[in-house]
């Protein structure tokens, strides 16, 4: 693609999926059309970013994907991905999710950090925990713009990684040790996916760590306050109507939705 031609294609494809969000309807997958690369993926995302930001909703965090063999596996992707959270996806405790926002929305289990330090450099796992004051159970709601919730690793990067909507529970104080935890998904009181914290990357800090590399590679700096989902544990459910959800991980807490 000619440099003109490339710009004027990302952005193109960019503003194509900020509407299938907005409008809740879904569009082809992008690579069906022309090869991208993964740089151009993020550049993509980058720009479809830029709408939300415009539109008045800052950069609240970040996110981490596929940070798990069950999701790996789920969706048939096997490297690390990172979308940006704003502050239209934060679902507070309490509020119900319109399902008719989305087109078909999945929830999964994670565990959130908020940053309590400006990160503007790579950390290694054994460092971030003084640049985090809290740590919490998370629900993360996905939603592929793509039919049929299939893509690429380039479609999904693209796509801001499904990013939609996320939950917290109550921030609970930050300990050394994240290994072991148990995370559970659970819809109207029946269990639906079981793991551990160690099924993120053998430890949620790691996803942190990994998530301070991307943040410093694609030129984007972790702030006090800011979030970042170190991804799920387990594979993702679909949301029907009148559900109740609720995750549960081991010493940080429970959170969890109604389904409007
Ligand atoms: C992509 C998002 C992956 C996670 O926690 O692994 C993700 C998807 O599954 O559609 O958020
Ligand atoms: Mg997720």
């Amino acid at each position: 693609m000619a440099y003109f031609c490339e710009m004027d294609q990302l952005k193109q494809w960019a503003l194509r999926l900020d509407e299938a969000a907005n409008l809740a309807n879904a569009t082809q997958q992008l690579s069906l059309e022309s090869p991208f690369d993964l740089g151009q993926a993020y550049e993509i995302q980058r720009l479809n970013i830029e709408q939300r930001k415009q539109r008045g909703f800052p950069l609240v965090g970040l996110k981490m994907g596929f940070t798990s063999e069950a999701k790996m596996k789920q969706m048939s992707v096997n490297d690390l991905i990172w979308g940006r959270l704003t502050q239209d996806m934060v679902l507070s405790s309490g509020e119900s999710l319109a399902l008719e926002k989305f087109i078909h929305p999945r929830v999964e289990i994670e565990v959130a950090f908020r940053i309590a330090k400006i990160i503007d450099r790579e950390l290694q796992p054994e460092e971030c925990m003084a640049y985090v004051d809290g740590v919490c159970a998370a629900l993360e709601v996905i939603d592929s713009r793509y039919e049929n919730f299939k893509f690429s690793l380039e479609d999904v990067v693209a796509d801001n990684c499904s990013s939609a909507a996320y939950v917290l529970g109550d921030w609970m104080p930050v300990s050394e040790n994240l290994n072991g935890l148990n995370m559970a998904l659970f819809a109207d009181g029946e269990l639906l996916e079981q793991g551990t914290s160690d099924d993120i990357l053998g430890n949620p800090w790691k996803s942190l760590a990994a998530a301070t590399r991307l943040a410093v590679k694609y030129k984007e700096t972790l702030e006090p306050g800011m979030v970042v989902l170190a991804g799920a544990a387990t594979a993702a459910h679909f949301l029907k109507p009148g559900m109740q959800i609720k995750g549960v991980v081991d010493q940080l807490g429970v959170c969890g939705f109604q389904v409007a």
